[in-house]
C-alpha cells in the first residue's frame, strides 16, 4: 500500500523532469498496480494530486501539458484499480462482469413474471444495466453464449406501472436510445405501446433492446449486482 500512495508523487517529480521524453513514462517510469488498493485510497491519492498541481499551475513550475500527462496517468491508475477492486466472487453458474454477475439461462423459455421468478429462484433478479459498458458486456456474453442468432432474451425493463415509462426492475430509469434500443419498421424502439410492456434482447437485431408482450417466451438474462 505504502508504494501506491507515495507513487503519484514519484510521477509528478519523473514527468516534470523528463518532459522531452513523456511519451516513454510508462514504459520506463510506471511500476505495476498494487492489487489490494481501494476506491477510497485512489480518491485520496488523486484529491491530494489535484492540490498540489494546483498550487504548482498557481506558481508557474508546471505547463498545461505536463498536467495533462499527469491528469492521464492517474486517470489510468483510478480505471485500473476500479476495474481491481470492483470483481467479485459469483455462485453458481453465474459469471462476473465488473460489480455484477450474470446467468443466460439458454434452455429455458418462460414469460417475462415467470423469468423474474427463475431469476429470484437463483439469488438474482431480471438483469438491468447501469451504463453503455454494462450492457456492452451483457450483450458480448450473451453473443458468446452460443444461443442461436434468432433468440430472444428477457431483461429487467418494463412499462407495467405507467405506459411509456420504462423503468428497470431495480426502479431505476431505463435509458432511451442508442447503444441500447434498437429498430423495429424503421423506427427506433419501444414501438409497441399498451401491449408490448415487457423489454427483450432481440437476436435479430444485434441483441438490442424491444419491447413485447409479457406473455412471450424467451430466456431470461439473471443478475446479482452487488453495488
Ligand atoms: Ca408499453
Amino acid at each position: 500500500m505504502r508504494l501506491v500512495v507515495v507513487f503519484p508523487w514519484m510521477v509528478v517529480g519523473t514527468v516534470l523532469s523528463l518532459e522531452t521524453s513523456a511519451g516513454s513514462l510508462y514504459d520506463e517510469h510506471f511500476p505495476p498496480l498494487h492489487p489490494n488498493c481501494t476506491q477510497s485510497l485512489t480518491d485520496l491519492i488523486l484529491l491530494r494530486q489535484e492540490v498540489q498541481l494546483k498550487e504548482l499551475k498557481e506558481e508557474g513550475k508546471v505547463s498545461p501539458r505536463i498536467l495533462k500527462q499527469i491528469v492521464d496517468i492517474l486517470t489510468d491508475i483510478k480505471n485500473s484499480l476500479n476495474r481491481t477492486s470492483s470483481k467479485v466472487s459469483c455462485p453458481g453458474n453465474y459469471i462476473n462482469f465488473g460489480d455484477t454477475c450474470l446467468y443466460l439461462a439458454k434452455d429455458t423459455d418462460v414469460t417475462w413474471e415467470a423469468s423474474r421468478t427463475y431469476c429470484h429462484g437463483l439469488g438474482g433478479d431480471l438483469a438491468v444495466f447501469r451504463d453503455a459498458n454494462a450492457f456492452a458486456e451483457a450483450l458480448g456474453y450473451v453473443k458468446g453464449s452460443g444461443i442461436p442468432g434468432t433468440a430472444d432474451v428477457w431483461v429487467g425493463g418494463n412499462d407495467l406501472s405507467l405506459e411509456g415509462e420504462w423503468m428497470w426492475v431495480s426502479g431505476e430509469d431505463m435509458p432511451r436510445g442508442t447503444p441500447f434500443w434498437g429498430h423495429h419498421n424503421n423506427a427506433r424502439e419501444p414501438t409497441g405501446g399498451t401491449s408490448q410492456n415487457c423489454a427483450f434482447l432481440k437476436g435479430q437485431d444485434g441483441f438490442t433492446i424491444h419491447d413485447a408482450p409479457c406473455d412471450w417466451k424467451r430466456k431470461p438474462l439473471c443478475q446479482i449486482k452487488h453495488i
